[in-house]
């Protein structure tokens, strides 16, 4: 039954996103800018151990080459559900620097896994240029770069979080968001094995899964998360609703971003799928049945949290033409 608050959600979710992509290449050029005071930090306090600063020259070098260059939505989602969690007169220039540096830290886990992704996939390119890996003179070493990426993120919440009481949850949950991505991934590379993709094994049931774990929980859950405790909204049940709602959007960005794209290892990750579901009018139905259960969800389980904060996601991925 179509409610008239499920018509006005559906309206929103599919509005034209014009007047708001201003505000939000705002914030995005903000984030960026806030980038070169995360590397002053994270390289700065060696000064006292000048016997580290060649590895702080390299450790610098790696940031720069695979943090930068992506599209910064999960780091800006932190912004944007900070900014809609937190009541105005909190969100003072502290706690503003705390978000973006958490912000930060969401891109920097992506880059983490990124870098060894790409490595383990035997890719060429990421982001437009060469993989980290595949410069020369780099090799294998890029798989030490990434463990120094990784450890940036717990230094990062160090020095902007240690004193707030939800620092605990910010480290735990980043810990286990790295569980669950590196479990996806386990589940990939068992499923489908380089140039041996066993299709009776990728059924759609566990693509699913691999999709959940090794992008959801980092792409949708975790920046949501995050700010959820910045927030001082640390229950199990209000995580546990939200957890529901991302990584049912985690799915379908998921299934859209690899459905009519052309790389053969895109192709290959959606056949299996492809062929159960038969030809893209299958893909239209998926997309009409995803939208509708992502809008049962959110009507069922974003309160206590502004609807606003699902809503924002889904419009940036639903991009209907109507
Ligand atoms: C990338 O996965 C890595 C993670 C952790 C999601 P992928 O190999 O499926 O995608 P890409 O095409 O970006 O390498
Ligand atoms: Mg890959
Ligand atoms: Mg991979
Ligand atoms: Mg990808």
């Amino acid at each position: 039954a179509w409610t008239e608050e499920r018509r006005a959600l559906c309206s929103f979710l599919r509005m034209n996103g014009d007047q708001k992509s201003d505000a939000y290449a705002r914030e995005k050029q903000n984030f960026i800018q806030h980038f070169s005071q995360i590397l002053k930090v994270l390289t700065e306090n060696e000064m006292g151990h000048p016997e580290m600063g060649d590895a702080i020259v390299r450790l610098k070098e790696v940031l720069e080459y695979n943090v930068i260059g992506g599209k910064y939505n999960r780091g800006l989602t932190v912004l944007a559900a900070f900014q809609e969690l937190v009541e105005p007169r909190k969100q003072d220039g502290d706690s503003l620097q705390q978000a973006l540096a958490v912000g930060w830290c969401v891109e920097l886990l992506q880059s983490f896994f990124l870098v060894l992704d790409d490595i383990m996939d035997s890719s060429l390119t990421r982001r437009g240029q060469l993989c980290w890996y595949q410069k020369p003179g780099i090799g294998l070493d890029a798989i030490n770069d990434a463990l120094l990426i990784e450890a940036c993120i717990y230094r990062l919440l160090k020095l902007y979080c240690r004193e707030q009481p939800y620092y605990l949850n910010l480290i735990e949950l980043f810990l286990e968001t790295s569980y669950h991505t590196e479990i996806g991934q386990t589940l990939d590379l068992i499923t489908a094995p380089q140039g041996n993709v066993d299709l009776g094994r990728f059924t759609e049931k566990r693509y699913k899964s691999i999709v959940k774990y090794k992008s959801g929980f980092y792409s949708f859950y975790l920046p949501v998360a995050a700010a959820m405790y910045m927030a001082g909204i640390d229950g199990e049940k209000e995580h546990a609703n939200a957890k529901k709602i991302l990584l049912q959007m985690g799915e379908f960005f998921q299934i859209q971003e690899n459905y009519g794209q052309k790389e053969p290892e895109k192709v290959a990750r959606v056949k299996a799928l492809y062929e159960e579901l038969q030809l893209p009018a299958a893909f239209k139905q998926y997309e009409e049945d995803s939208f509708s259960k992502l809008v049962g969800l959110i009507e069922q389980y974003a309160a206590p949290l502004p609807p606003a904060i699902f809503l924002g996601l889904a419009h940036k991925i639903y991009k209907r033409e109507n």
